[in-house]
């Protein structure tokens, strides 16, 4: 069989099973837990490419945080060492490299390195490095510090956030990795037919509302967001995501342009370092490290939405 991408993270079937994120502790604004909501004691480490990174970078864009929670980017392109800084250096603690924040958290880490992290600078570790769980405490846990009146998960609407968070992370947001880092045909198949199937529904969902939960933006549709706009540059092409394009789905292709048109949106998107990263760094999927041209797409075209 092929040499998967990421060896741990592969089964004997080819099939991609992406690893859970080992620190989950949790920041609390009152302080129920050893983290307690601080200005300047939070910094966050990112990359511009990951769209699991991008939701903590949106996250902290829109509620207002940037003066409050400091950010790292790490370079694009990564070699077996992992997440470098270079191009911008790490102004916390000096790391050349991401796992050095991982070791000293635990000094037997031995799973993957990964974007984004939380670290406190007080205790000097890794508060937690689960993207999904750093939105909510972005969303939640520091409005004394930034725009109060946004709340991107509402407790009305918890359930139903939580519903479509599940179907879309297992079929689009993971969907598109596993069909990507898939070793073997029917792995690949499995993860690439529901994928569109739900790329399917969701453009039917879009054609009646303009975002997932009717009027009000939420998490739901920044954590579809950060998967969409990276859809035409990378996962059709890279991860063989091809049956269609996002352009050839009406409503969805003009929702994720009404999403990346929100203010302060755009500015967290970086499609250079998006593209380089993943055709650069995977190099058994594309040995060849050839970043293509296209695809030749406005995301600042007007989206007629609302
Ligand atoms: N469950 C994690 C997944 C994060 C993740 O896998 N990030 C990727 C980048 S897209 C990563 O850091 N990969 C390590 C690498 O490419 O070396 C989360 O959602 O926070």
């Amino acid at each position: 069989m092929m040499q998967a991408e990421f060896p741990q993270e592969s089964k004997a079937t080819g099939e991609f099973r992406r690893q859970v994120s080992a620190f989950r502790r949790q920041v609390r604004a009152d302080g129920s837990t050893p983290y307690r909501a601080d200005a300047n004691r939070y910094h966050l480490y990112v990359s511009s490419a990951c769209p699991w990174a991008h939701r903590a970078i949106l996250v902290r864009k829109l509620k207002k945080l940037e003066d409050v929670i400091g950010m790292t980017i790490v370079d694009p392109i990564r070699d077996q060492r992992g997440w470098a800084f270079t191009a911008d250096a790490d102004p916390v603690n000096g790391f050349r490299f991401l796992q050095e924040a991982y070791y000293k958290t635990d000094k037997d880490w031995d799973g993957r390195v990964t974007v984004p992290v939380l670290w406190d600078k007080l205790t000097g570790e890794i508060v937690n490095n689960e993207s999904s769980e750093i939105m909510r405490m972005l969303n939640s846990e520091f409005d004394e510090f930034g725009d109060a009146q946004l709340n991107l998960y509402p407790a009305a609407y918890a359930k139903k956030i939580d519903g479509l968070n599940q179907w879309i992370y297992e079929t689009v947001n993971n969907g598109v990795y596993r069909a990507g880092f898939a070793t073997t045909q029917s792995a690949y198949e499995q993860a690439a037919i529901p994928l569109f199937e739900s790329l399917k529904k969701l453009d039917q969902v879009l054609s009646q509302q303009r975002y997932l939960l009717a009027n009000r933006i939420t998490e739901a549709d920044w954590r579809l967001f950060t998967t969409l706009v990276r859809f035409d540059p990378v996962y059709h092409c890279h991860f063989k995501c091809n049956w269609n394009r996002l352009v050839d789905f009406p409503n969805l292709w003009a929702y994720v342009r009404d999403l990346y048109q929100q203010p302060g949106v755009a500015e967290t998107v970086d499609f250079d370092q998006i593209k380089r990263h993943y055709f650069i760094t995977h190099r058994t999927i594309n040995p060849t490290g050839i970043v293509p041209v296209g695809p030749n797409i406005d995301f600042e075209e007007p989206h007629g939405r609302g």
